[in-house]
Parts: C-alpha cells; sequence; structure tokens
C-alpha cells in the first residue's frame, strides 16, 4: 500500500503547484531544473506501463485520497502551468471517466481540451475505456450536450424494454434472469451499472448462442446498455452569459444531466472580457474602470426549481467537499449544476503566481469571498435539509485577497478613491451574500 509518484520531465509543465500543495514540500518533492530529470522518464514510463489500478480501503474509496488512486483520464493538456479548471476535469475523469460524455463549450476547456489532432482525454489501462468528448459552439453548449444525453438515452431505453421482455420470458435462463434483475436494479447508478451490464452481456451472449432472436439485437448496440455518465462542461462566459438560455431550459428539463462551470470570472479564453460572473471593482476588458456592479448568482437562479442539484465548490479550498458535491451531483438522479471556482493566470495572483492556485482558492474561502454549499433535493425527498452551507463566514481578510490580484489592484494607481470605494462595496456584498445563505440553512429546515 506504499503510494509512489513520478513526475514526467517531459510532459511537466514547471508550474510547481505539486510543492505547492504538498504538506512534504521540499522533502517529498522540490523544484529542480528539467534537464537535470532526464533519468525520471524511463521510470515515469515504466510506471504507467506496469502499475494498474489498486483496490484500496472501503473507507477511502469514496473520499480525495481514494479519487487519487484512479487513473486520471485527462492528461498533459495544453492549459497554462497550474490551470484549475484542468484541475476540476481531471478529477471527474478520475471518479467517472470510464463512463463519461462530454459535451464542452467553446473557451478554455475546449482548447486544452481537444487542441486539434492530439486529445489529452484518455482510455484506462485496462478495459480502454475513457470518455467521449465533444466540443460545440460557445452559445449551444447546453443543448449540444442535452441531445447526447438524448440519442444515448433513447438507445439504452429501447434495450431496456428488449431486456424487460426476454427476463419475462419462460425461455430465459435462470442465469439470464438473475443478471437481468441485477442489471435492472442498477440501472441509475453509474458505478454499479457497469459491472453488471458486463455480466447481462456474457449472459446475452450465451442466449445468442442458443438461438434467441432478440439477444443478437440487443447485442449489436451493448455499448448503450450500461449506465452513461453525461457531462456538460463550459466557463462562465457560456454559462452565466451567452450559453444561459440554453443552460436554464437544460437544467429545466428534469433530465439527469450533469453541468461543471469554470468559474474564472471572465472570458479567460479570448482575453479576459467581463462576464456576468465578474466581480465588483474587478478590471476587466469592457470593464477598463472596474466592473460597479455585482456577480449573477447563477446557483441561486438553479436552486429556484427545487428539483436541480446545485452546488458551489473551490477543489483547493475543499477537497473532500468538491469530491462528495461532484458524486452527489453524479449520483442524483435529475440535472444537476456545479460552479468550480477557478483562478486564472489573467487573475495576476501576485504572491506565488499560478502555482499558488489551489491555495488562492483558499483564500478566497477564507475571506468570504467565494462560498461553498450545495443544494441535495434528494435530502429535502428524504424530508432532511437539502441545503449545506459549508464556507465561514469571511475572516477579515477580504481586501487582501483582493489585492493580492492584478485584475483589482489595477484600478488602484489610476483610479484610487473609485478602487477603494469598489473594493469596499464588494466586501459589503459579500457579506450581506453570506448572510444570504445562512438564512437560506434556515429557510430550508
Ligand atoms: C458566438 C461566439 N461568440 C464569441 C466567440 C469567441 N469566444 C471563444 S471562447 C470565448 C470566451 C469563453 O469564455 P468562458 O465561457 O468564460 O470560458 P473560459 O475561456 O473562461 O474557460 C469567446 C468569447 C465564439 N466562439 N462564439
Amino acid at each position: 500500500m506504499k503510494y509512489t509518484m513520478s513526475v514526467s520531465p517531459l510532459d511537466c509543465m514547471g508550474c510547481g503547484e505539486c510543492v505547492t500543495v504538498c504538506p512534504k514540500a521540499g522533502e517529498a518533492i522540490k523544484m529542480v531544473p528539467q534537464e537535470s530529470q532526464a533519468d525520471e522518464q524511463p521510470v515515469f514510463n515504466y510506471l504507467v506501463e506496469n502499475v494498474g489500478k489498486k483496490e484500496i480501503t472501503p473507507a477511502l474509496v469514496n473520499g480525495p485520497i481514494g479519487s487519487q488512486y484512479n487513473q486520471p483520464l485527462l492528461e498533459f493538456s495544453g492549459s497554462c502551468a497550474g490551470c484549475a479548471e484542468t484541475s476540476y476535469a481531471r478529477l471527474i475523469t478520475q471518479l467517472f471517466g470510464e463512463q463519461m460524455y462530454i459535451s464542452n463549450a467553446t473557451g478554455c476547456s475546449s482548447i486544452w481540451g481537444n487542441p486539434a489532432a492530439t486529445s489529452p482525454y484518455t482510455v484506462n489501462k485496462d478495459s480502454k475505456k475513457g470518455p467521449a468528448w465533444s466540443n460545440s459552439l460557445f452559445e449551444d453548449n447546453a443543448e449540444h450536450g442535452f441531445g447526447m444525453y438524448l440519442g444515448q438515452k433513447t438507445l439504452r431505453d429501447q434495450l431496456i424494454a428488449q431486456v424487460e421482455e426476454m427476463a419475462a420470458s419462460d425461455k430465459a435462463s435462470d442465469d439470464f434472469k438473475a443478471a437481468a434483475a441485477k442489471y435492472l436494479e442498477t440501472k441509475d447508478d453509474t458505478k454499479a451499472n457497469t459491472p453488471a451490464a458486463d455480466a447481462l452481456i456474457a449472459e446475452l451472449e450465451k442466449a445468442a448462442k442458443d438461438g434467441c432472436p432478440v439477444a443478437p439485437q440487443i447485442l449489436a448496440k451493448k455499448n448503450f446498455l450500461a449506465k452513461k455518465s453525461v457531462w456538460i462542461f463550459g466557463g462562465d462566459g457560456w454559462a452565466y452569459d451567452i450559453g444561459f438560455g440554453g443552460l436554464d431550459h437544460v437544467l429545466a428539463s428534469g433530465e439527469n444531466v450533469n453541468v461543471f462551470v469554470f468559474d474564472t470570472e471572465m472570458y479567460s479564453n479570448t482575453g479576459g472580457q467581463a462576464s456576468k460572473a465578474s466581480n465588483i471593482g474587478e478590471v476587466c476588458q469592457f470593464a477598463a474602470a472596474g466592473k460597479e456592479i455585482g456577480k449573477k448568482s447563477l446557483s441561486e437562479i438553479a436552486m429556484t426549481y427545487g428539483y436541480v442539484y446545485v452546488a458551489q465548490i473551490a477543489l483547493g479550498a475543499n477537497p473532500a467537499q468538491a469530491v462528495k458535491v461532484i458524486q452527489e451531483a453524479e449520483s442524483y438522479n435529475g440535472p444537476s449544476l456545479i460552479i468550480g471556482y477557478a483562478p486564472c493566470e489573467l487573475h495576476g495572483i501576485a504572491k506565488g503566481g499560478m502555482n499558488h492556485c489551489q491555495d488562492e482558492m483558499k483564500k478566497a474561502v477564507k475571506a468570504g469571498y467565494w462560498n461553498l454549499f450545495s443544494f441535495n433535493p434528494a435530502l429535502k425527498a428524504e424530508g432532511k435539509n437539502p441545503f449545506t452551507l459549508t464556507s465561514k463566514e469571511g475572516d477579515g481578510t477580504y481586501q487582501d485577497f483582493l489585492n493580492n490580484e492584478a485584475r483589482y489592484t489595477r484600478l488602484v494607481k489610476p483610479f484610487p478613491e473609485r478602487a477603494e470605494r469598489l473594493f469596499a462595496k464588494s466586501e459589503e456584498v459579500a457579506k450581506e451574500r453570506y448572510d444570504h445563505l445562512t438564512k437560506l440553512v434556515e429557510l430550508y429546515k
């Protein structure tokens, strides 16, 4: 049960994030010139070739540690060094990659996610399965993902009806009936349905050999038998602004799709234009004198439906909450929206830069700049409070947080008074928002 990690010197982007987050930094891992590490590449290659998935203690499986024993099905992307977006996407592939369909809005995530000619999404070592990925337009990604979902659902529903028909026949063997029962019982559970579908396929093959006319029809579409995990990825420019109408429509459908928004609080891929996710005082293109008005509460708009799973996370601030939320959202049999706070190269983090990206998330949550919470309709159905507020009230470091990022400090020199006013307003609005969230805990009790 020893854990080792090898870094590929040829693929490392040198952001230093691993050193920043490692509790044993300097001992277990440290930054050295790339050229001195040529001997490490064969070690890395050996591990990739020979070390497979490990069975680990059940207590760890569903937590942040357990997730890291799974092979990432996103690797060597073309993102900026230290990118927060990739850290979220990689984690999701470690949890559900083998069963994932991804519809990706145009934006940074479609560029690091498929820089043409190569793809950083990959397949696992054993079954050679990995995410099926497709990119649509900036303005219709939710609809595109919904189409991917409906297409496979229609095929799968037909197969399920055929499996039910076969299981009800007196010609079906006891083994087939048992495999079909397990498959049908787990049909909405992504993880449990995969082995059940494999066992059913083995029985279908036997039935086909014995002359059953329906089994070959099901086998012709066997890839659609196992439950899929459908994800719709995109940035805040897509979700809050340009693709919002479609996103709203898809969330309102009540169907089982998972939306993940990489919230960089600006249109990162086109050089940092303001979006409705940009915050007060933030200097972006089209907001050269600092944005005057506050951030849209996309999470609360989605929460008003009552049947949408909604959460805000920040991986570096609370990995346990992030992993729990991703798993809850995926297992919720309805629409889910997760908004992940994503510090970006364009934020101009002063202390440490992007090798402190995960730390910057921690600071944002500590300061009360970003809040962690989840709204789980499944809890409401059990008579429990669906709203969980995970983060605490800001600890008084709000102004320090703003003053550590160039997207804010850029305002200070040209417009010192305006900067002071907007930064104070931003803090006040953040306090009001937290106060409002605490009231929601009471409201949903
Ligand atoms: C209709 C349309 N308008 C503009 C563009 C140009 N464009 C491509 S990506 C992008 C910004 C994406 O920003 P966001 O959704 O926040 O994602 P990020 O890059 O920050 O991850 C824009 C404006 C486009 N592709 N399509």
